[in-house]
């Protein structure tokens, strides 16, 4: 045993747990206190909830790789539950490639030509929302995406009720075996089904973007079977988490009506605004890396082939890196926050997930003039994901 590094304090913590999840803040404020590496006996992994230490770890790569899985199975050991995803679960060079071709698929330069559309459908269902009793969920933060996404990727019509379960799966799925990953397991062979259909060539309308991802199998980048894969990862990844995004700002902005206010006087704040729920509700909670040798992490040692658990929530929130870390300020300095992650893996559609939200709250700064909570809000548990199943709203 070595003596000469100091011990890994213990958490009992259920980081998976609903407990946690209806408030996991102290618990946060805990594991940062507790040290810069905690050990979270439940599940033998280790957990980083400092800012400093979450992203030392997402920006190496090389010692806390993403092959061996994300979520707490590690690949090496047990068998995934689909096949594993060519950009979130690789590493480099394999990653590489296939990030390429998603990045210029999400470009600036697609955006530019969304942009316009999407401002455009935003301002529609915000003004055919306005004087009416909402659920701010379902019928803006779920309706928004689901009325531009599936479109733009080139999905048709039928089945595409599909999208949020296979996503609440595999976002679950990250997690352990609890009763939230089972559950949605047992239920999964439909989704499962319909959406690895649609990812094929033939399925996708020729003007979306899930033909241009296909477009790189003609010039030989990927093969058709690596491009099918990657619509795949759109299909997983663009929507639940724009959806809770969307619903992070609105809960943000239904709480602290001074934001919304000072939204209203500036809406050229939108971007921001929507930045800072991200970074405030953090909507991805968690992900975990797997350690490619022993290695030392904030001055504590980690042997080769661990699981490390990042709170990114708690990183988005801690006192020794944000001012006021508990304050929703659409005014914010928000860069560096991790809620889209860092390093090579950073969310490869965060321009398109900024794109949803800057439309819908630029739509209702112009539109609203009051935006008011009038019922309980529903939490919806997910072992990654944090959001509401509904959010009762007026909006006047
Ligand atoms: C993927 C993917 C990427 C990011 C997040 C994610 C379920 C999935 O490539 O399939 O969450």
């Amino acid at each position: 045993m070595s003596l000469d590094l100091p011990p890994i304090p213990p958490s009992d913590l259920d980081p998976f747990g609903t407990a946690f999840f209806d408030n996991p803040y102290p618990e946060h404020e805990r594991l940062r206190q507790a040290g810069p590496v905690v050990w979270i006996e439940r599940y033998g992994v280790y957990g980083v909830a400092r800012y400093d230490e979450v992203h030392h770890v997402l920006n190496d790569w090389r010692t806390f790789c993403s092959s061996r899985g994300v979520g707490l199975q590690d690949f090496s050991r047990e068998k995934p539950w689909r096949p594993p995803s060519l950009v979130l679960e690789t590493d480099p060079p394999e990653h590489d490639r296939a990030r390429k071709v998603l990045a210029r698929v999400l470009s600036p330069v697609t955006m530019r030509d969304l942009r316009d559309g999407f401002m455009e459908a935003a301002d529609r269902l915000i003004r055919s929302l306005v004087g009416r009793e909402i659920d701010g969920v379902a019928d803006l933060a779920q309706a928004f995406p689901l009325s531009v996404f599936p479109d733009r990727i080139g999905l048709r019509h039928e089945g595409r009720e599909h999208l949020l379960p296979y996503a609440g799966l595999a976002f679950n799925a990250f997690g352990p075996d609890n009763e939230l990953r089972r559950t949605a397991m047992e239920r999964a062979a439909p989704h499962i089904a319909w959406v690895n259909e649609q990812c094929r060539r033939e399925n996708l309308s020729p003007d979306g973007l899930g033909a241009r991802v296909h477009a790189a199998a003609v010039t030989g980048e990927v093969t058709g079977d690596e491009a099918t894969l990657l619509v795949r990862s759109l299909l997983t990844a663009g929507i639940d988490t724009t959806v809770n995004g969307i619903g992070a700002a609105l809960y943000c902005l239904g709480r602290f009506p001074d934001q919304f206010a000072a939204l209203r006087a500036d809406p050229s704040l939108a971007r921001n605004a929507f930045e800072e729920a991200v970074r405030f509700e953090s909507p991805v909670q968690t992900f975990f890396r797997t350690t490619t040798c022993d290695a030392e992490l904030g001055g504590a040692a980690i042997p080769e082939g661990a699981k490390v658990l990042m709170f990114l929530a708690a990183a988005n929130r801690d006192p020794r890196r944000w001012d006021r870390p508990d304050d929703y300020d659409i005014t914010r300095k928000t860069s560096g926050h991790v809620g889209f992650g860092a390093g090579i893996h950073m969310c490869v559609g965060q321009l398109l997930a900024r794109l949803e939200g800057e439309a819908v709250l630029h739509a209702l700064a112009r539109h609203v003039t009051r935006l008011e909570i009038t019922g309980d809000p529903v939490r919806s548990y997910n072992n990654t994901l944090r959001g509401l199943a509904s959010l009762p709203m007026r909006l006047i």
